[in-house]
C-alpha cells in the first residue's frame, strides 16, 4: 500500500511545460471550459489552481513533518485576516512566477492582466487583520509550526463607492469562486449557545457542572494554504463558517413537519459567520459579534486539544505543545472555554486548569483608546453562554482573592482591577480577563507599551510585576511589500546587495548605504519612483478623471478614517496651501512645488464625523482640482475603496506619507514601515512606530513636529478649563469653509466647533501651525532632488528593523517558546 502510495505521490510542477499542462487540466476539467472560451477570469481560476495543488502537496509535507516531530505549535487567534490577494504572493514564494509568467504568455494571456482578476480577500479592517496576514507570512518563511484560526466570512469589509462626495457602502462578496481554499466538510464541530447549568455531584461527592439544551451550531472548516518564502514550509490558515446543525435539534422540526422554521434556523445559523464588523478602533457590543467570538474560538480550540490528544500527553504537557496567541481581546472567551473544556469535560481540578490555561496564552493589546476596550453586558453573556459566565466570576474571584491578599483593604484597587464592572449594566472586560488568563501581555511599539503599562493596565503592573508586561514592536512582511509591490525596486536592491537575501534577512539593507555615491544607481533608483507614479499618474486618470503631473510632489494619506490619525488636520493644511497660493501673484505662483495630495481609507458606516471628514476632502477637491489659477500646483485626490492591493500600487508612488495622529493614540502603525521601505520620507508625529523609525534612519531623514504624548493630557486640560485660542492661519481655513466655498458650511460645522468652540480632544489647533512649517521644509527639501533620493535610500538602508520575521522571532522567543522546523 505504502508503494503505490509513493509512486503516484503528487509532486507538483517546476517547470513552464509542466505548469502549462496544469492550468489546461484545470481549464478544461475543474472550470469544464476550453481553449475557445477561457477567458482572463478562467485562466485567473486556473493558474490559482496549478498553485494551490502544488501548495497542498507541500502543505501535507509540512503537517506530516510536524505531526511526526510532535512539536510545540503556536496558533493566532484573530478575527481579521486581512490577506489581499493570494496569487502573485504564492508565485513569488514558491519561486516559480518567472515559471508562470512564461506559461501565462505562451497560453496567450499577460500575467499582470491574470494577477489583476484576483478578488481581495478583506477578511480585516485595517491594522491589526493586515499585521496577522503579515504574521502568517514569517512564520511559514521561518518554518515556525503555525496555524491562523479565523472567520470566513461571507461578506469582508464592505467596498467604499464615493458619491457626491461621500461614503457610501456596497456588500463586497468575495466568495463567488474562491480557487484558495479547500472546504473540509469532513472538518466540523457543533457549537452550544444559551442553554442552562445544572449541577451534580459525581461519584466522589465533587461538583460538576453540566451545560445543557439551548441552540447548536455548526462550524465548518475551510482551510488556506499559508506559504513561506523560498522554502517548503506551508503553514494553515482555518477559517470557519457556520451553518445549521444537522443534529437533532432539525432532525425533530422536519419530523413534525415544521419545515419553514428549519430554513429559519438555518439562515440565522449562517448569519453568524456571515460579515465582518466594521469598525476600527471602535467597540459597538452587538449579541450577534459576541457569537461569532464564541463560535470561532470554541471550534478552534476543539480542533486544537484534538490535534493535542492525538499525542496521549498528560495535559499538564498542553503549555509545552500548544501556545495561543490572543490577537487582540476578540478571542479572549478562548481563556474561559479552555478552562471550561479542562474543568467540565476532561475532570481536572480547577488550580490544575488554571495553570494550564494562563501558561498556554499570550495577549497583545493593540489600543489604549478607550472607546475601542471591548466590554459585554454580563446580562448577554448570561442569556447566551451561562457557563462561561459562572466561569468568569470563579476567575475574578480567585484573582481578587490575591489582589486583596497583596493589598489588604485596597478596596479602590480591587473595584479598579475587577474583571466585572460594576456599572449599569455590569459589565465584563475582556482586556482585563486577557490579562488575567495570560503569561504575557504586549503593546505593538515601545510608547504604546510604556503607555499601557502606565495607565490603561497600570493596576495589573503592580499586581503581576513588571515581567509579565513586554513590547514587541510591529514589522511588516518585504515579501508583499517590498518584493511585490515594488518588483523594480526590489531587483535594484538585490542588484546592490548580493542577491535576494535581503528578503529573508532584511538587515542586509543596510548594503545599500555602501552605493550611496553611486551616479547611475542613484538615477536608477529615481527612474523607479517616477515610474511608480505615472502608474498611479494613471490610474488616478483612469478612475476619477483628473490629470495630475506625475512630478509634482505626491503626498499620501491612506489608512482608516478616524479623528484620531487627524485627516481632518491634513486637509486644513490642503486648505491653508491653497489659500496661500490663491492669494499669490502669478509670477509668485510660477516659483511654487506642484504637490498632489492623495487621500484614500474607508469610514466605519456609523462613524458620522469620520464620513464628513471624507466629505470634506472630496469638496475641496472638486473645487480646487477645477480652479484654472491653481493649475498643477495642488490636487486633491481621494481614492475609492482602499484596500490591500490598492495599496500594493499606492505606496511605492509615494514621496510622501503622513502619520500625523496625536501623540499617544496610534498604537504602532504599519503603513509607515510600508511607505519608508519603498522609498518614501515621512511627516509624522512623536506617536506609534513613528519614534523608532526615526530612531533607526536619523531624525535627518523623517519630518517630525507636533505635541508630545506627555503634553497631551495638560493641554486637553487647559484646552476645557483655561483658554483656548485658535491661531490666525487655522481660523481663515475655519472661516473658508464656513463662507460656502468648499459646500454647505452646515456639512462641515461640527468639525469646526470641533476644534474651535468643544475642547480640541486630538489637538488640531495645538500642532497646526508646527504641521505647516515643517509641510514647508519638505518643499524646500524636495526641491533639491539629488539629496532627497539619498535620504530615501538611507532610510530604505536603515529598515532592516522593521521586518515581521524580527518580530515573529520576538514573539517565538519571548512568548511563545517555539522552535522552527524545517521541512525537506
Ligand atoms: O498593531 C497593529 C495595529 C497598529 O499598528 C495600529 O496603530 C492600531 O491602531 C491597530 N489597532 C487596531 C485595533 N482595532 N480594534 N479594535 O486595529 O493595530
Amino acid at each position: 500500500q505504502r508503494e503505490a502510495w509513493k509512486k503516484h505521490q503528487v509532486e507538483g510542477f517546476t517547470d513552464k511545460d509542466g505548469f502549462e499542462k496544469e492550468v489546461v487540466r484545470h481549464v478544461e476539467t475543474t472550470l469544464a471550459r476550453s481553449l475557445f472560451n477561457c477567458d482572463e477570469g478562467a485562466a485567473y481560476s486556473a493558474t490559482s489552481l496549478a498553485f494551490r495543488d502544488r501548495l497542498i502537496t507541500e502543505w501535507n509535507r509540512t503537517q506530516q513533518r510536524q505531526t511526526t516531530a510532535d512539536t510545540k505549535r503556536v496558533y493566532y487567534l484573530s478575527l481579521e485576516f486581512l490577506m489581499g490577494r493570494a496569487l502573485d504572493n504564492a508565485m513569488l514564494n514558491v519561486g516559480l512566477k518567472d515559471v508562470a509568467r512564461g506559461g501565462i504568455d505562451d497560453l496567450g494571456f499577460r500575467i499582470e492582466d491574470i494577477i489583476e482578476q484576483e478578488h481581495d480577500a478583506a477578511l480585516g479592517n485595517g491594522g491589526l487583520g493586515r499585521l496577522a496576514a503579515c504574521f502568517l507570512d514569517s512564520l511559514a518563511s521561518l518554518n515556525y509550526p503555525a496555524w491562523g484560526y479565523g472567520l470566513r466570512y461571507r461578506y469582508g469589509i464592505f467596498k467604499q463607492e464615493i458619491i457626491n462626495g461621500y461614503q457610501v457602502e456596497v456588500p463586497d462578496y468575495w466568495l463567488d469562486f474562491n480557487p484558495w481554499e479547500f472546504p473540509r466538510h469532513d472538518v466540523t464541530v457543533d457549537i452550544q449557545f444559551y442553554g442552562n447549568v445544572r449541577k451534580s455531584q459525581d461519584e466522589n461527592g465533587k461538583t460538576v457542572a453540566h451545560w445543557e439544551g439551548g441552540e447548536i451550531v455548526t462550524a465548518v472548516a475551510y482551510d488556506m494554504p499559508i506559504p513561506g518564502y523560498a522554502t517548503p514550509s506551508t503553514n494553515n490558515l482555518r477559517l470557519w463558517s457556520s451553518k445549521a446543525s444537522s443534529g437533532e435539534f432539525d432532525f425533530q422540526k422536519f419530523n413534525n413537519g415544521d419545515y419553514e422554521s428549519s430554513v429559519a434556523d438555518q439562515q440565522r445559523a449562517e448569519t453568524i459567520s456571515a460579515v465582518l464588523y466594521p469598525n476600527d478602533n471602535l467597540d459597538r457590543g452587538k449579541e450577534l459579534r459576541l457569537k461569532q467570538q464564541y463560535f470561532w474560538v470554541a471550534a478552534s480550540l476543539y480542533d486544537i486539544v484534538r490535534r493535542f490528544k492525538k499525542s496521549k500527553r498528560a495535559w499538564r504537557e498542553f503549555p509545552d505543545q500548544v501556545a495561543i496567541q490572543l490577537n487582540d481581546t476578540h478571542p479572549t472567551l478562548a481563556v474561559v472555554e479552555l478552562q471550561r473544556i479542562l474543568v467540565d469535560i476532561e475532570g481536572l481540578e480547577w488550580d490544575e486548569a488554571w495553570n494550564i490555561v494562563t501558561s498556554t496564552f499570550g495577549y497583545t493589546n493593540h489600543t489604549v483608546l478607550p472607546e475601542a476596550l471591548e466590554k459585554w453586558p454580563v446580562g448577554l453573556m448570561q442569556h447566551l453562554l451561562p457557563r462561561h459566565l459562572q466561569i468568569i466570576y470563579d476567575i475574578n474571584l480567585f484573582f481578587l482573592q490575591t489582589v486583596e491578599k497583596k493589598f489588604p483593604n485596597d478596596r479602590e484597587m480591587l473595584t479598579s482591577v475587577s474583571i466585572i464592572e460594576e456599572s449599569q449594566p455590569k459589565m465584563v472586560r475582556m482586556a482585563y480577563l486577557a490579562i488575567v488568563g495570560s503569561h504575557k501581555v504586549n503593546g505593538v511599539a515601545e510608547l504604546h507599551s510604556d503607555l499601557i503599562q502606565t495607565t490603561i493596565f497600570k493596576d495589573f503592573v503592580k499586581i503581576f510585576g513588571a515581567d509579565k508586561f513586554t513590547n514587541v514592536t510591529n514589522g511588516i512582511t518585504p515579501r508583499r511589500w517590498l518584493h511585490q509591490a515594488n518588483p523594480r525596486l526590489s531587483e535594484l536592491i538585490a542588484s546592490k546587495t548580493g542577491g535576494h537575501e535581503f528578503l529573508k534577512d532584511l538587515t542586509q539593507l543596510n548594503k545599500l548605504e555602501l552605493s550611496i555615491d553611486d551616479d547611475a544607481f542613484r538615477k536608477e533608483w529615481a527612474e523607479i519612483k517616477y515610474a511608480n507614479k505615472v502608474r498611479l499618474t494613471k490610474y488616478i486618470k483612469k478612475t476619477l478623471d483628473v490629470t495630475v503631473n506625475p512630478a509634482a510632489l505626491f503626498d499620501v494619506q491612506v489608512k482608516r478614517i478616524h479623528e484620531y490619525k487627524r485627516q481632518q488636520l491634513n486637509i486644513f493644511g490642503v486648505i491653508h496651501r491653497y489659500l496661500a497660493l490663491k492669494a499669490m501673484s502669478p509670477e509668485e505662483r510660477k516659483k511654487q512645488l506642484p504637490r498632489v495630495s492623495i487621500f484614500g481609507g474607508k469610514a466605519a458606516p456609523g462613524y458620522w464625523m469620520a464620513k464628513q471628514i471624507i466629505h470634506l476632502i472630496n469638496n475641496v477637491g472638486a473645487v480646487v482640482n477645477k480652479d484654472p489659477d491653481i493649475g498643477d500646483l495642488l490636487k486633491v485626490i481621494y481614492l475609492e475603496d482602499y484596500n490591500v492591493s490598492k495599496a500594493e500600487m499606492i505606496v511605492p508612488a509615494s514621496d510622501l506619507s503622513e502619520h500625523i495622529s496625536t501623540a499617544g493614540t496610534e498604537a504602532s502603525g504599519t503603513s509607515n514601515m510600508k511607505f519608508v521601505l519603498n522609498g518614501g520620507l515621512i511627516i509624522g508625529t512623536c506617536d506609534g512606530a513613528n519614534i523608532e523609525i526615526t530612531r533607526e534612519i536619523g531624525q535627518e531623514n523623517i519630518f517630525l513636529f507636533g505635541t508630545l504624548s506627555e503634553d497631551v493630557e495638560d493641554l486637553r486640560h487647559a484646552h476645557t478649563y483655561g483658554s483656548h485660542t485658535v491661531d490666525s492661519d487655522l481660523n481663515k481655513v475655519f472661516d473658508t469653509i464656513q463662507s460656502g466655498t468648499f459646500g454647505e458650511p452646515n456639512d462641515f460645522g461640527a468639525m469646526v466647533a470641533a476644534v474651535r468652540d468643544h475642547g480640541d480632544f486630538y489637538l488640531v489647533s495645538d500642532d497646526f501651525q508646527s504641521y505647516i512649517d515643517t509641510q514647508k521644509m519638505v518643499d524646500t527639501e524636495y526641491r533639491n532632488q539629488d539629496e532627497w533620493v539619498r535620504k530615501c535610500i538611507r532610510s530604505v538602508a536603515r529598515m532592516g528593523f522593521f521586518s515581521s520575521d524580527r518580530c515573529i522571532n520576538e514573539y517565538a522567543e519571548g512568548i511563545w517558546n517555539v522552535e522552527p522546523l524545517v521541512v525537506k
